[in-house]
């Protein structure tokens, strides 16, 4: 991490990546050409999503593209790119999305790596001109290449990570990831369509005054968390919540807070997917020195048992992820008589 050092803030995304490869002397290069093929199709769905105003309004007029067809949804046109440009790219054999139900088969028998994405996060935010964000993990495939990746591959615990990132489409376009030393932010310059180093080694407050859960659900939310948030508001803590785990996530790491997605009667699980959208944010904000737990555990020792579960999340600043899990802890006390 020490080299890092001598990369300059302004650096363009492609040379920061071949830097980092340079650091690890036996790098075939494949990770590095992933993470390329990543900000290719980040800068696509950009262009995309900030023509997404027009394109409402041309339907409004009942136009159709080109092909004659209706315009898709932005969810959806997400999905096909990052997976269009990670088959075409030929380092990943297999790729969970969101938008999916089953593996997705690249066809790169040979390629190491799977990744697991949610392409575009934040739905209820797409139509109204608010943050969104794309999510991803890598891992590096258990099974002999040579053949499709297996859903052993898939069902990695977060801890297996290669890599983690996500991006958010928001006043600027910033891409942020870890390999696993340390976290480094990027910010789009559309005129130029390159990405350049803005935020080097990231690290998250270990403490912080914002909190953001959907406390429109707070009664259904156990007892120990209902404590914490009453115990934020006696601190006159900050509420944010923007309902884009992507963009209240990055406030949350830049400036410090907690994230809070508990059970609650309509996700008796939590809403949140595991393998898609919690472990990649749970690696980086580790990586940023805060902290990522389920409401008992390490965010990154779960071992998924089905591509699409879901489960709780308190993520952010380490001492506010412990403060809740001491509130948490007195629920669980029965009280005496
Ligand atoms: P999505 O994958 O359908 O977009 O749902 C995930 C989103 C998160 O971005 C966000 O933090 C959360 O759902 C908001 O849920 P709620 O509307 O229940 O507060
Ligand atoms: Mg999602």
């Amino acid at each position: 991490m020490d080299d890092q050092l001598a990369i300059p803030v302004g650096t363009t995304l492609d040379r920061f990546i071949m830097r980092k490869q340079e650091e690890f002397p036996y790098a075939t290069g494949e990770l590095s050409q992933l993470l390329r093929d990543i900000a290719l199709a980040t800068k696509i769905v950009n262009r995309e999503i900030n023509r997404a105003g027009l394109i409402a309004l041309a339907g409004t007029f009942g136009q159709q593209n080109v092909q004659g067809e209706e315009q898709q949804k932005l969810d959806v046109i997400a999905n096909i790119r990052f997976i269009r440009a990670l088959r075409n790219g030929g380092e990943v054999c297999t790729v969970i999305s969101e938008e999916e139900d089953h593996l997705i088969q690249t066809g790169n028998t040979n390629g190491k790596y799977i990744v697991a994405i949610d392409p575009l996060d934040g739905s209820s935010n797409i139509d109204v001109n608010v943050a969104i964000g794309t999510i991803f993990s890598v891992y590096r495939r258990v099974s002999e290449a040579g053949d499709d990746g297996t859903l052993a591959d898939c069902l990695q615990k977060g801890a297996k990570q290669v890599a983690a990132g996500y991006i958010i489409f928001g006043s600027s376009t910033m891409l942020v990831y870890t390999t696993g030393c340390g976290v480094n932010g990027f910010t789009y310059e559309p005129s130029l369509g390159e990405f350049f180093l803005s935020h080097p080694l990231i690290s998250t407050p270990r403490e912080g005054k914002i909190y953001s859960c959907n406390e429109g659900n707070i009664r259904s939310f156990p007892e120990g968390v209902r404590a914490y948030l009453d115990y934020c508001k006696e601190q006159n803590y900050t509420g944010r919540y923007i309902g884009s785990l992507v963009a209240d996530f990055h406030r949350n790491l830049l400036k410090g807070g907690i994230y809070i997605y508990p059970p609650t009667t309509n996700y008796p699980n939590g809403k949140l997917r595991l393998v898609y959208e919690c472990n990649a944010l749970a690696m980086i904000v580790e990586q940023a020195g805060g902290k990522a737990t389920d409401g008992s555990g390490r965010i990154l020792d779960k071992t998924p048992t089905e591509l699409h579960q879901r489960c709780p999340l308190l993520i952010g600043s380490r001492d506010m992820v412990d403060k809740v899990h001491k509130f948490m802890a007195k629920e669980a006390v029965p009280t005496a008589g």
